[in-house]
């Protein structure tokens, strides 16, 4: 760390302290900004960095609620409203037990460079609650959903503040969402994206993490003339992101080995195709039950149990070419870096967001790999949410074809931009480099032109 970075960095740790996931997200990108902000003062005077560490608006609220037995519950909402310099705030919500400010501001701070990146006009936020909605009724989480809402209606809206989905928050809960603001409102906005299509959803949208995330692994492929056809790869969580990377991998000729969710992982020497994938749907979005139940189904797979004693994940340590991290933050460490680049992993392209530790990042970097940071590999998710948005204000739906083969579009651009701006900047191949300068010039030239606000 250079003085400057050390002196922010103390700063951040004073006035945000236990936030060490916020601390951890701050700190990659000003390690990568020194050259901008050497080579542009006007961005110290402005004091840019000072400003876009900051959430532009925190809100905190009750959410009481009443399950299935009468007895009564009260969790924490959130919604930080991080920049809304090149449109309205934009990001997803997320409802898990381990849901605190600290972790949503990391988020909504990832957030706006990731948007920024996306080449569409939409702000950074972030928000969720600490409510878990495992074993919960559908009628335990709609009154969940309908609390929550009663209270962050008043602050989002079409040109405002866009939610959307994240861990915990799928297709149900965005549907409960809606309903309840569009109740309180009375207007029908696009509101939130993610909706289901009949009633303003976009197609590809829930695919588009996941498509995204192989979009653009292939694209850091083609820079060596390479394809993903036949690459081994090692897949993580089993939600939204993963089950769409492991379709898509499918579709471009590789072999997706591994899934897992928060009890162990399994690991399927035959190739997680396609009819198995359709068992883990099932499995996890209509039945909501545990990915073991997959190595009963199928006798080419072992399940393994996450042990917590254990200092590393099991699931990172075999041999493989391809990494794709879908189940969140700092589920990489060292240890896993480690083991991922004995075993031959050489492609690291980020589903989740912030999976890998500073110190997984660097062993990354050292070795050259071609490693995507997340805020380039899984922007294709929100990327879709802004054409979700760009349908609904023109009051029509592109295609399917019409939308992927925008959000490929758009996923190379990102590539593009990430790549040719680490050259620039004197560090050939880094895409984190790439992705947090070329996300922060378009941040700052928008607050630079819009004032002291
Ligand atoms: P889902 O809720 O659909 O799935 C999350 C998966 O990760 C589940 O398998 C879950 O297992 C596992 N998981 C969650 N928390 C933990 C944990 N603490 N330890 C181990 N496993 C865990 O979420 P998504 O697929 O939507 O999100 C996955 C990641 O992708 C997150 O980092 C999210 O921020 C990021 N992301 C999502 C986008 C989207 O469009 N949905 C867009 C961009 C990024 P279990 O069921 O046991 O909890
Ligand atoms: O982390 C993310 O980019 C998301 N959870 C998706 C946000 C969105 O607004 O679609």
């Amino acid at each position: 760390m250079n003085d400057q970075v050390s002196t922010l960095m103390a700063d951040v740790k004073a006035k945000n302290p236990s936030e060490p996931e916020f601390h951890q997200a701050v700190q990659e990108v000003v390690e990568s900004l020194s050259p901008v902000l050497d080579q542009h003062p006007e961005y110290r005077k402005g004091k840019i960095l000072e400003r876009i560490i900051e959430p532009e608006r925190v809100i905190m609220f009750r959410v009481p609620w009443q399950d299935d037995q009468g007895e009564l519950h009260v969790n924490r909402g959130f919604r930080i409203q991080m920049n809304s310099a090149i449109g309205p705030y934009k990001g997803g919500l997320r409802f898990h037990p381990s849901v605190n400010l600290g972790i949503l501001k990391f988020l909504a701070f990832e957030q706006v460079f990731k948007n920024a990146l996306t080449t569409l006009p939409m702000g950074g936020g972030k928000g969720g609650a600490d409510f878990d909605p495992k074993g919960k009724s559908d009628s335990e989480v709609m009154r969940f959903c309908q609390a929550f809402m009663a209270e962050l209606y008043r602050h989002i809206g079409p040109y405002r503040d866009v939610p959307a989905g994240d861990i915990g928050v799928g297709g149900r809960e965005i549907g409960f969402l809606f309903g309840m603001d569009k109740k309180l409102r009375n207007e029908f906005t696009g509101v939130l994206t993610g909706k289901a299509l009949e009633w303003g959803g976009s197609l590809i949208r829930p695919q588009a993490t996941g498509y995204g995330a192989v979009y653009f692994a292939a694209e850091m492929l083609k820079t060596r003339h390479e394809g993903l056809e036949g690459m081994s790869c090692l897949v993580s969580g089993s939600g939204n992101v993963a089950q769409y990377t492991v379709e898509k991998l499918n579709n471009m000729g590789a072999r997706p080995l591994t899934l897992s969710d928060s009890g162990g992982y399994i690991y399927d020497e035959a190739g997680i195709k396609e009819e198995k994938l359709s068992f883990i749907m099932d499995l996890k979005n209509v039945r909501r039950g545990r990915i073991a139940e997959y190595a009963n189904k199928f006798k080419s797979a072992t399940y393994t149990p996450f042990d917590p004693k254990l200092d590393y994940n099991p699931l990172w340590d075999h041999k493989a070419q391809c990494a794709f991290p879908s189940a969140t933050q700092n589920e990489i460490n060292a240890k896993d870096a480690a083991n991922l680049l004995r075993n031959g992993v050489y492609v690291v392209s980020e589903g989740a967001n912030m999976p890998t530790t500073i110190e997984g990042v660097n062993q990354f970097l050292d070795a050259k790999i071609l490693y995507g940071p997340g805020k380039a590999a899984n922007a294709g998710g929100v990327a879709t949410s802004g054409l979700e948005m760009a349908q609904n204000s023109m009051r029509l739906s592109w295609t399917r074809d019409e939308v992927d083969s925008r959000l490929l579009l758009i996923m190379q651009a990102i590539h593009k931009v990430c790549f040719q701006t680490a050259e620039k900047y004197g560090t050939p191949g880094n895409y984190v480099n790439g992705a947090n300068i070329a996300g922060f010039l378009k941040v700052a030239n928008a607050m630079m032109d819009q004032g002291l606000v």
